[in-house]
């Protein structure tokens, strides 16, 4: 019986010697070791009652343990559902609420914190700590090291994934074992990914980015990743040289242009630097050209999708865009009115059908109907156009988006947190230009009649429930918002007073 994501990426490795993993102290970790693990963890939660289907959410710092769990739900059908872990209690509550979760791993110094989370929702505890340690680990230790895969098909869940809304609470992207799958191995061709690839891996392991794109292809391959917690440009600068491959968000390059250290020869190894999350500024995709000779490579994605649209690897690496469609995906300009294609050129709402397009939202029949169309096309919410030269610019947003250093905030969560806050009347949140993160929070407050709203107060009351990186790094206090005759809050006006806030 077949699971056909263990089988590709997982199965082919058993016995194998190979590192899979260089972790921070130098030591490898083999292909071998780390898929013993993941079986002694597919254990734990059989013999915890988890059934097929089950999700089995996941808020534990970045080690191999924590990448042995998501390998543990492919081998015992499990649904993988990976967390920031940014995010406070509160934020936790309603992803485990709303995906009736049967597990959460979490680290041992928030446990009492999420003890009642874990009762209300009638989900089982265990720890996994940074080191590796905790009761899941304690657990495993006696658990056999070899697992009978539970067998899958390409249309059951392999992850859930959740994604903030426009409006509402966050929504969880069903994504099935033909969409990891089937972008992974685009990705592999057209990136040209060998089992000779060593990938420098700096990025969080519970976004897609940096656990389906960087580790997918890894493994689809068979080569190594230098696995490191964060990161650190000190790091990246020292392992730079043993690497031939790095994915990373837009902040990573700026960050690295900032070093002296960075130079042709640093890098002389390296065949391949991708960038994503967020757009690459032309500048910075300049700069690192001048000083390494390498050009970035720049490509689309988003959690609902995987990756959509990539610059190629041979041929022109177009800065400002984001390429062109994968060979497996469509992707359409059209208008966001009529749903009708845009002519060449012309900008609109970017929509795109293929295998990688995940299959709805988690019990939202309604937000899924709204964004995935019959006929298959998702309905991204960015706005782009595609040049004469068949190259996709993404142009904006139609959506109410703010992405600081890859992360993605919707303003409407922090203004309603915002709008309860003491001598606050309403509020407004925008991102403006920052140089590190690319985009940072800005709050407008509007103060009630006669009140000033107290700031340190507000921060310290929107810190209970609102995870660190989504939290406002500005105030302003006008006396009334700009809005336009319909009444709606005119927040183009506000991105432009603000623009220069973080020079
Ligand atoms: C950390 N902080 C942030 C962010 N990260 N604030 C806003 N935005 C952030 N992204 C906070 C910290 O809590 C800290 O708060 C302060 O900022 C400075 O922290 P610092 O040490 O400078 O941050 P860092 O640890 O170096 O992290 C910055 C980072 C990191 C390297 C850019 O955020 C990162 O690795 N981002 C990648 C995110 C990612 O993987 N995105 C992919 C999702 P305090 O003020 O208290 O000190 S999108 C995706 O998956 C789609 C499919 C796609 O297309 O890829
Ligand atoms: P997420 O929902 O976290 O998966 O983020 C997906 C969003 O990130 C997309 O809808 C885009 O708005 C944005 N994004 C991803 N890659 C890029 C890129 N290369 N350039 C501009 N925006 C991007």
């Amino acid at each position: 019986m077949a699971n056909p994501l263990y089988d590709r990426l997982f199965a082919r490795h058993i016995g194998n010697a190979k590192p899979f993993l260089t972790l921070p102290d130098g030591c490898n970790l083999s292909y071998d070791s780390f898929l013993k693990k993941a079986a002694q963890f597919a254990h734990v939660f059989t013999a915890a009652g988890l059934a097929p289907g089950d999700r089995v959410a996941v808020q534990v710092a970045k080690s191999p343990e924590a990448l042995a769990i998501y390998a543990a739900c492919a081998q015992a059908g499990l649904i993988f559902l990976p967390l920031n872990t940014g995010y406070t209690a509160a934020e936790l509550a309603y992803f485990v609420e709303n995906s009736g979760a049967r597990i959460i791993i979490c680290d041992a110094s928030v446990q009492m914190s999420l003890s009642p989370v874990a009762s209300a929702a009638n989900a089982e505890l265990q720890t996994l700590n940074a080191d590796g340690s905790g009761t899941l680990a304690d657990q495993a230790q006696n658990m056999p090291e070899q697992y009978p895969t539970i067998p899958r098909t390409k249309d059951d869940l392999a992850a859930l994934l959740y994604t903030s809304g426009t409006t509402g609470r966050s929504k969880g992207a069903m994504l099935t074992q033909r969409n990891l799958l089937s972008n992974c191995l685009t990705l592999v061709e057209c990136w040209r990914f060998t089992k000779d690839d060593v990938l420098l891996h700096a990025l969080p392991i519970f976004h897609t980015h940096g656990l389906f794109v960087a580790t997918n292809i890894i493994l689809a391959v068979g080569g190594r990743m230098r696995f490191l917690p964060k990161f650190e440009p000190d790091q990246i600068i020292a392992h730079l040289p043993d690497a031939t491959t790095m994915m990373g968000v837009p902040t990573f390059y700026t960050r690295l242009l900032n070093d002296p250290r960075l130079t042709k020869k640093l890098t002389g190894n390296m065949r391949l630097f991708i960038s994503g999350s967020a757009p690459l500024l032309t500048d910075t995709h300049e700069e690192f050209k001048a000083r390494t000779g390498h050009e970035i490579l720049e490509r689309y994605g988003m959690t609902e999708t995987n990756m959509n649209t990539s610059n190629p690897y041979n041929g022109e690496r177009r800065a400002g865009t984001v390429g062109f469609a994968l060979p497996d995906v469509e992707l359409k300009i059209t208008d966001p009115d009529t749903g009708k294609p845009m002519p060449v050129g012309e900008v609109g709402q970017i929509e795109v059908r293929g295998p990688n397009v995940f299959t709805g939202y988690w019990q939202m029949p309604e937000k899924t109907a709204e964004e995935l169309r019959p006929s298959g096309f998702f309905i991204t919410g960015d706005l782009g156009k595609i040049d004469a030269d068949g190259y996709v610019h993404i142009i904006g947003r139609g959506k109410d988006l703010i992405i600081s250093g890859g992360y993605n905030i919707y303003p409407k969560e922090i203004e309603e947190m915002l709008d309860a806050q003491p001598g606050v009347l309403e509020s407004a949140v925008i991102g403006v230009p920052h140089p590190d993160m690319g985009e940072a929070v800005l709050a407008v407050l509007i103060a009630q009649k006669d009140q000033a709203p107290d700031i340190p107060a507000i921060t310290a009351a929107i810190s209970k429930s609102l995870a660190r990186f989504k939290h406002p790094r500005h105030y302003e206090i006008l006396p009334q918002l700009p809005r336009n005759t319909m009444g709606k809050v005119q927040k183009n006006a506000l991105r432009d007073t603000y623009k220069d806030t973080f020079p």
